[in-house]
Order: structure tokens, then C-alpha cells, then sequence
């Protein structure tokens, strides 16, 4: 009933904690969001015969805020759940993408927030407009233009695998950004480091990992073009005058490597064998936030996607208390550092939670079940309640001013 949905609403609707000294510090900034494509957060500073996989990454961590414990939270919906996340603030669905299952439900998404802000809105992608359903979700969502394959020249050159190839993607997406009213929120969705990671030889800059396992060996190397996608695209907003207008937020959407490539990954990590353990930690996926002006530094809170929106609305001055949201500030003294992944495992400062074990998040060793068990039900719960929002549409409900 809608008093139901009005409690939930009531409660959810909470003023999450601010850092006072960073609050509205890029107040009227252009945004640009980067999702990475399967990028998880251990190819950083990773070396193959002395040569570093991700050079510009790693340069990266020192330039602006690095996020070293931060997760991906989604489901089968990948990309486009990870997109979910951290637009809305909500967890993707159990099962099912939720831009395909709920793509015309009411929501508060970063477009649609930015826009009562005076934000135009645009998000760049080289693969059919229709995958994943997002045009359709992207409307929802408040976009106002989607530059999908039809507005770039693709051809059996420049693309492979999904689609355009990501130099080529952000070259060619330049004049578009350069065309937006300021200020503007982009996001950008890279596709070259996609599973089964292939890459013609002239884009290969790094030796594939040696291993018998092609999947996990070439994984490298589409994460090595990526990487220098990345730093062409930096270097074009720093000679158009954008990079200083603009915040940057540049996250990973999920794994690329699945638990089925386990002994690839042990060598990769220098084990002998991972424990269900190291694969929550395989989780982790970088997150770089750029704020023009500022030196940044690295951020051991633990978070996840959930978390961004209210992050990034701070940085932008934007006041967060009529807005309904799971995540909190990653900035903030007061960031709730329970981190729930989608199947209901979870980490916090203390502990790690999966296949119904508690693990000690400072040892990795199995710990007695009791200590988790608060935060079995906090997880699970959370988890509930977001899905209760998006199964009933209940931001219909919310009234917005
Ligand atoms: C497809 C791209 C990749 O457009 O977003 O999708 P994924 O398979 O990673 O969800
Ligand atoms: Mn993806």
C-alpha cells in the first residue's frame, strides 16, 4: 500500500554525512564519468617482464583521489547494473538486468538531479544504441542526448569485438563533448577490455601473461590498450580546456576474470590457491576521482558503486537529504563502510562475509560465524528494502522539490 511504500520512503530519505571541507569544492563543474570495462583493481601497479600493465592508471592514483578498497556491487546486468549503481544510488536486482526488467519505473538519477542543477546531460557509447535497453532506461533516466554507433564511424579497422575500439571512441567523441553546454554531465562506456578480450596485434603493447589460460593471459593486454585509451582521452580534455572545468570520476564495472579461472589467478597473485576470500577481494574494482585544483590522495575507505552518487553529489555542492539512496559519502568521517555485494556477501573494516563464512577482513582466515551475524542481517535487509523500491516503483511516491 502506499503508507507502506511511505515508510519506506520516510526512512530512507536521510541527510547522509558530509566532509565539510570538501562539500561543493567543484560546485558548478562540468562531470565526466569513465566506466571501465572489466577492470578490477589488481592489474594496478601489476608488472609483466618489467613492463607495468596499467602506466597511466598508476599515475593516476597519485593525481587524484584513489579509492584502493572500493567494489563493484552487480548482478547479471553487469555494465548496465554497475551504470544503475552508481547513478541511482539503489542495488541492481537479484536476478535480471533492471534496465531491462524496470526500464520505465520513476527514479532520481544523477541526469535528472543535475538537470534541476542547470546540467545538460549526454552519455558516449560505441555499441548499438539498444543493448542492455538503454534507450529506453537512458530516458528514463533523464539523459538528454545518447551518442551511441550510429554517430561514429565504425569499420572493420577501427572496431573489434563489441564494437568501436576505445582510442578511436574517444577521439571521435571529442567534437560532441566539445559541443555540449557547459556545464555538462558525460559519461563515457569503454568496450575493448570485454571478455574474450581480443585485440589486434598492433594494438598489443604489453606481453600477454604467460599461463595456460588464454582468457586470463590476454587479459593484459585489452587492459594495457585500455590504459592507454585512457591517457589519449585525458590528454584531449587537457588541450580542449575541459580537464580543468571538469570533475572526472573513472570507475571499474565488474570483474572480467570469473571464479572458473581460479589457478590462473592463483599464479597471477602468487598463491598457491584462493580461498573464497581472495575472490571477494578480486572484487574490487579502481574508482579515481579527479577534482580540478586538487592533489588528491588515496582513500582507504571501503565502499562500493552504491556509494558514488552521494560522493559526487557533495563534491558538487548538491544537498542529498530529499534524496532516496543506499550509499553514503566515501569522503566523510561518519561513510558506513558496510559494503553489501549483490549475493548478499559483504566487507567491512573488520570482517568479510561470503559462502556463509566470516572471515577476518586484517588476516583472510575464517573467524567464528557470531561476528558477522549483525551485519547478515544489516546486509541482507539493505538488499530487501532496494529491491522493494525498484520491484514497486516506489520512487513514484517521493516527492522531489
Ligand atoms: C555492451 C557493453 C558490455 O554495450 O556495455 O556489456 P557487459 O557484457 O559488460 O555488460
Ligand atoms: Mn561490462
Amino acid at each position: 500500500s502506499n503508507i507502506d511504500a511511505e515508510k519506506v520512503l520516510q526512512k530512507l530519505k536521510k541527510d547522509t554525512a558530509k566532509n565539510q571541507e570538501l562539500f561543493g569544492i567543484a560546485k558548478g563543474k562540468n562531470v565526466i564519468v569513465i566506466s571501465l570495462e572489466s577492470t578490477q583493481n589488481f592489474v594496478l601497479n601489476y608488472k609483466i617482464n618489467g613492463k607495468e600493465v596499467t602506466p597511466f592508471f598508476n599515475k593516476l592514483a597519485k593525481s587524484s583521489y584513489y579509492f584502493n578498497h572500493f567494489y563493484h556491487q552487480t548482478g547479471q546486468g553487469k555494465t548496465s547494473d554497475a551504470e544503475f549503481l552508481v547513478e541511482n544510488s539503489l542495488y541492481p536486482l537479484p536476478r535480471g538486468a533492471v534496465f531491462q526488467t524496470n526500464p520505465l519505473n520513476e527514479y532520481n538519477a544523477m541526469p535528472e538531479i543535475l538537470k534541476t542543477n542547470g546540467y545538460f546531460s549526454a552519455v558516449f557509447h560505441g555499441n548499438n544504441k539498444s543493448f542492455w535497453n538503454r534507450d529506453v532506461m537512458y530516458k528514463t533516466m533523464g539523459y538528454d542526448q545518447f551518442f551511441s554507433e550510429e554517430f561514429y564511424n565504425v569499420t572493420a579497422e577501427n572496431s573489434i569485438n563489441y564494437g568501436l575500439k576505445d582510442i578511436p571512441f574517444f577521439e571521435q567523441s571529442m567534437p560532441y563533448l566539445e559541443d555540449l553546454p557547459q556545464p555538462f554531465y558525460a559519461k563515457f562506456i569503454t568496450l575493448t577490455n570485454h571478455h574474450p578480450f581480443i585485440l589486434d596485434p598492433e594494438d598489443q603493447w604489453i606481453d600477454p601473461y604467460s599461463v595456460d589460460d588464454g582468457t586470463v593471459s590476454r587479459y593484459f593486454t585489452t587492459v594495457r590498450y585500455e590504459d592507454e585509451a585512457l591517457r589519449q582521452f585525458f590528454d584531449h580534455l587537457k588541450k580542449s580546456g575541459l580537464y580543468d572545468k571538469s570533475v572526472v570520476v573513472v570507475y571499474g564495472d565488474h570483474y572480467g576474470i570469473s571464479e572458473r579461472h581460479e589457478d590462473a589467478m592463483a599464479q597471477v597473485l602468487g598463491k598457491e590457491s584462493l580461498t573464497p576470500f581472495d575472490h571477494i577481494q578480486l572484487q574490487q574494482v579502481p574508482l579515481f576521482i579527479h577534482i580540478p585544483g586538487k592533489k588528491g590522495r588515496t582513500v582507504e575507505s571501503i565502499g562500493g558503486q552504491i556509494d558514488v552518487k552521494p560522493t559526487l553529489l557533495h563534491l558538487l555542492g548538491i544537498e542529498t537529504k530529499d534524496d532516496v539512496h543506499f550509499g553514503t559519502d566515501l569522503f566523510s568521517e561518519d561513510h558506513n563502510d558496510l559494503t553489501v555485494l549483490r549475493n548478499g556477501a559483504f566487507i567491512n573494516k573488520d570482517f568479510v562475509y561470503t559462502n556463509e563464512t566470516c572471515y577476518s577482513n586484517t588476516f583472510g582466515i575464517p573467524v567464528d560465524i557470531k561476528k558477522c551475524e549483525p551485519y547478515i542481517d544489516e546486509a541482507k535487509d539493505e538488499l530487501d528494502e532496494s529491491d522493494r523500491i525498484v520491484y514497486g516503483d516506489l520512487l513514484r511516491f517521493l516527492k522531489v522539490k
